[in-house]
């Protein structure tokens, strides 16, 4: 049902959805059971003239398993939302299938910046590809991604790919996703990380082979312009270096001028 949505385009996304069905379903079936059972006594023993209400301590047996059992329950419908968790955050978190592509993602208060390692498939060589607020990938191709954060936590949030990542300073996490459906997607960062968190969004384009080369060739010699330039109405040089932050003329200085 999420699916209308929200598209769902990787290869995952359909588990992460099949666990929020899991979720909904069992947690709204207990709902409505008790929502049920507690409108049937409100109305089966309300106040009648001439009866008197009985105070009962729920301590006999007989009343306790009004409480212990629907506990029971619970507990084992918990193991059963446990035990999909598991399953599915070892498929998608634990494992990391083998790669076609690579590519480094910073956060930055407030900006994304993505390093493509490019056909060598290795980062910090000069066929880099590096953009600011967009990622462009190939359909049908698994994607390795290295998530950095500059200065604070940044969450890096695709809601079509069911994907979310928190980035840490100081730590490089390591993780993948695998796009299904081309198009143009939000990209948001998850994660409050001061008074420019709200437009800390960028684009993930997901292309066929023909239109990433394409693409590509337009970033290389300098015509493409990207989502965010558009949104800005102007063209500011991309940072190459992302081993240090650049102060001067940064995206985030941009970012806060405009406020
Ligand atoms: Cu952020």
């Amino acid at each position: 049902m999420i699916e209308y949505y929200v598209y769902k385009a990787s290869s995952f996304a359909g588990d992460i959805d099949d666990l929020f069905v899991v979720i909904t379903w069992i947690i709204g079936v207990c709902f409505l059971l008790t929502l049920g059972a507690f409108i049937y006594f409100m109305i089966r023993f309300r106040r009648k003239e001439g009866v008197k209400a009985e105070y009962i301590t729920g301590e006999k047996h007989k009343e306790k398993k009004w409480t212990h059992y629907p506990h029971y329950a619970i507990i084992a419908l918990d193991v059963v939302i446990i035990a999909v968790n598991i399953i599915v955050w070892v498929h998608i978190k634990q494992t990391l299938p083998p790669k076609d592509n690579l590519v480094r993602v910073i956060g930055q208060q407030w900006s994304w910046s993505f390093i493509d390692s490019g056909p060598d498939g290795v980062l910090d060589t000069a066929d880099d590809i590096a953009t600011v607020n967009d990622l462009h990938v190939k359909v049908g191709e698994t994607y390795h991604f290295e998530l950095q954060a500059r200065d604070v936590i940044h969450n890096f949030s695709v809601p079509v790919f069911r994907l979310r990542q928190d980035a840490l300073p100081g730590r490089t996490i390591k993780g993948w996703f695998k796009p299904t459906m081309t198009g143009s997607f939000d990209i948001q960062c998850a994660e409050m990380c001061g008074y420019g968190h709200g437009i800390m969004g960028g684009a993930i384009t997901v292309h066929t082979e023909e239109s990433y080369n394409e693409t590509i060739a337009q970033i290389k010699n300098g015509t493409y312009e990207s989502h965010y330039q558009k949104r800005m109405g102007t063209k500011t040089p991309l940072p190459s270096d992302t081993s240090q932050i650049e102060v001067e003329g940064s995206f985030a200085r941009l970012l806060a001028s405009v406020f």
